[in-house]
């Protein structure tokens, strides 16, 4: 199903003179309200192809009626948020969970639905039928040669699948490590990896960049290879000015102050991207925003400053999503995400980062903290619904999805027992 502009136009109508009125009101308060407006209409987050269909846990997972069963009707999927959001003009596809049968006519979907192609994840983390080697034991630092060769060989077909689409980049993430001290020898999977790694980035095309995410524990629970952001940087300035390390919230430990990793990450020009999502306790990705709003404001606020003093010329980083939900409507949970990242985001252009930077060099702690709490207590809703507005999306848009039933619709047409690709 396809939302188009008359549904959207008949549910901003009752939502419309109301908040035409608080934005006049919300001018007075912010001087720099334009600006604002205009970089979160402008701002776009990839939706991960793996968070569509119902997530689930290893004790069970209960489906979603009307998920998608095919590529196809991901891309339809992910239109569905973006058409309501304006905000999600991008997936980000994980192979071989989702490998296009015909490259150029998805290619040509996605370029009618308005949607374009993130970064490519590989997955060299479980088996697939008809695989010759497993990688129960590892995969890119694994003690046998074959076996990292064949892992080599997936990520190039990745970086090929990527190429017919036209993406520009390829994310690895790898679940090598070991669940028993002496099982590893943690050097000899360092040296693998990075050899592995270098034959991977060998075949990036020169305007690809490759993104290396990092994860304390899980699948492993002793070690893993890449187990935190200092790995993963060494790993990448081994590699070349294509490599950058990639932040995917849920892979740290309890309390990791986050926003300073961001920051020092910036600093050095190597921050590649985010897979935003939150958690309590380990990498539980949760819907973006429901646990720790005020990191990832904080985690915004270094982004802001990080952009605005970008020093080492990082590139703009690569924004997705990567959360998985067991209980909410896959599309719903989706955009409470959009939502939340852009919140933190408006808030944090909210930021007098002039005054901030006075009381810093002042040492005024209080001041600091007041000029913080005053951006993240402020209320952006308004900004988000007026970038919705200019980007032809919907002003309130769950309100909206469920106006228009489009679950209903998705079961309708689908069925209540396709199950999509993932975990
Ligand atoms: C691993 O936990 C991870 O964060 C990686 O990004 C994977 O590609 C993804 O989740 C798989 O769901
Ligand atoms: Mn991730």
């Amino acid at each position: 199903m396809r939302i188009n502009n008359d549904q959207i136009k008949a549910s901003n109508k009752e939502l419309l003179d109301v908040h035409k009125e608080d934005l006049v009101q919300l001018a007075k308060k912010h001087k720099n309200l334009e600006q604002i407006i205009d970089t979160i209409a402008k701002y776009n987050i990839a939706i991960p192809s793996w968070a569509l269909g119902a997530g689930g846990t290893r004790f069970g997972r209960f489906g979603f009626g009307g998920e998608p069963g095919n590529l196809e009707q991901k891309l339809d999927d992910v239109a569905v948020i973006n058409d309501l959001t304006g905000s999600a003009n991008a997936v980000s596809l994980h192979i071989p969970w989702d490998i296009p049968g015909n490259a150029e006519a998805i290619k040509a979907k996605a370029h009618l639905l308005g949607l374009n192609f993130d970064a490519m994840n590989s997955n060299t983390f479980q088996d697939q039928q008809d695989q010759e080697h497993s990688y129960k034991f590892g995969s890119l630092c694994h003690t046998d040669k074959v076996v990292r060769d064949q892992a080599v060989a997936h990520n190039k077909e990745v970086i090929d699948q990527g190429v017919a689409l036209g993406s520009k980049s390829l994310t690895v993430w790898l679940a090598d490590g070991s669940n028993f001290p002496g099982q590893l020898n943690f050097r000899r999977a360092f040296e693998n990896t990075l050899a592995s790694l270098k034959e991977i980035y060998a075949y990036l095309p020169a305007d690809w960049k490759m993104f290396i995410e990092y994860k304390p524990y899980e699948p492993n629970f002793y070690s893993m290879v890449i187990q935190d952001w200092g790995t993963s940087h060494m790993l990448a300035k081994d590699l070349g000015e294509k490599a950058f390390t990639l932040v995917d919230l849920g892979h740290h430990l309890p309390n990791t102050n986050i926003e300073q990793i961001v920051a020092t990450l910036v600093t050095k020009g190597m921050l590649g991207g985010f897979h935003f999502n939150d958690s309590k306790y380990g990498d539980d990705d949760l819907s973006v925003g429901v646990i720790k709003p005020y990191q990832l404001f904080l985690i915004f606020n270094e982004l802001v400053y990080g952009f605005d003093n970008n020093k080492a010329n990082n590139p703009i980083p690569a924004w997705m999503i990567d959360a998985s939900h067991n209980l909410k409507d896959p599309l719903e949970d989706l955009i409470q995400s959009v939502e939340a990242i852009e919140t933190a985001y408006a808030k944090a252009l909210l930021i007098d980062q002039k005054a901030l930077e006075k009381a810093q060099l002042a040492n005024d702690v209080v001041a600091s903290q007041r000029i913080l709490q005053d951006a993240f207590q402020s209320d952006v809703k308004i900004i988000l619904a007026e970038a919705r507005l200019r980007n032809g999306a919907a002003l309130d848009p769950i309100e909206a999805y469920r106006k228009m039933d489009v679950r209903k619709e998705l079961i309708n047409e689908r069925g209540m027992n396709n199950a999509a690709t993932g975990l």
